[in-house]
């Protein structure tokens, strides 16, 4: 069975998704990053960055959310990877990793929980979260999904970070292809179960 190495965080989330999604049994693992129990001797072991989410399948460890979904995904048969559509996913997915990710966990940093000290980083972040609003809504108004006309694990990477919207206090539902994607994707039953596979009671925050 796959063992997951997880807090409720976007990234963390992202990986219980497509567990969700693929339909495969799991075991959680809570390594609370609140407490540091990410610098731990035996966590270190599995994470050379000291950051979750980390799986282990049968002996195999994956570190890094993108490559865990990759992992998975073509694992079990190019399910929301469509190979068709692969340098697109790839292309949506690095976006995510390298630059959604990120910024907006940046803009976390310091406009949600350090307002005041540093009034650049809050607006630099700031412009750059509108900005990332911006680019998804108009890749949105060109595709159903990011990548394509198919659900991949590019959104199932992008989404989680979205949820966050309430914090950002930019208005998700200003952008109406970002909020109908963001509206249609937390409707689905994996996507409901994988946002709190802790069974903590935790919504996925609505359009507002
Ligand atoms: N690039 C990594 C980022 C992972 C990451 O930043 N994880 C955060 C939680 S969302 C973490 O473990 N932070 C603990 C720390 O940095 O000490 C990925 O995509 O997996």
């Amino acid at each position: 069975m796959i063992e997951l190495f997880y807090h409720p965080t976007p990234n963390g989330r992202k990986i219980s998704i497509l567990l969700e999604e693929l339909e495969l049994k799991y075991k959680l693992t809570k390594i609370d990053i609140t407490k540091n129990e990410q610098f731990s001797e035996n966590f270190s072991k599995i994470s050379p960055l000291n950051k979750i989410p980390v799986i282990i399948d049968n002996k195999e460890i994956v570190f890094e959310s993108g490559a865990i979904l990759i992992y998975l995904a073509k694992k079990n048969n190019f399910r929301f990877y469509n190979q068709k559509y692969e340098i697109n996913i790839n292309e949506w997915l690095m976006v995510q990793v390298s630059f959604v990710g990120p910024m907006l966990g940046q803009l976390h940093f310091f406009y949600k929980f350090n307002k005041g000290k540093s009034e650049y980083a809050e607006n630099r972040f700031l412009d750059l979260a509108k900005k990332i609003y911006e680019y998804l809504d108009i890749q949105l108004s060109k595709n159903k999904y990011l990548a394509c006309n198919e659900y991949t694990i590019a959104d199932i990477a992008t989404f989680p970070w979205l949820c966050r919207h309430e914090w950002h206090g930019i208005g998700i539902k200003k952008y109406k292809n970002l909020s109908r994607w963001y509206e249609e994707i937390s409707k689905r039953p994996a996507v409901i179960k994988g946002y709190d596979p802790e069974n903590l009671g935790e919504k996925i925050p609505m359009v507002s």
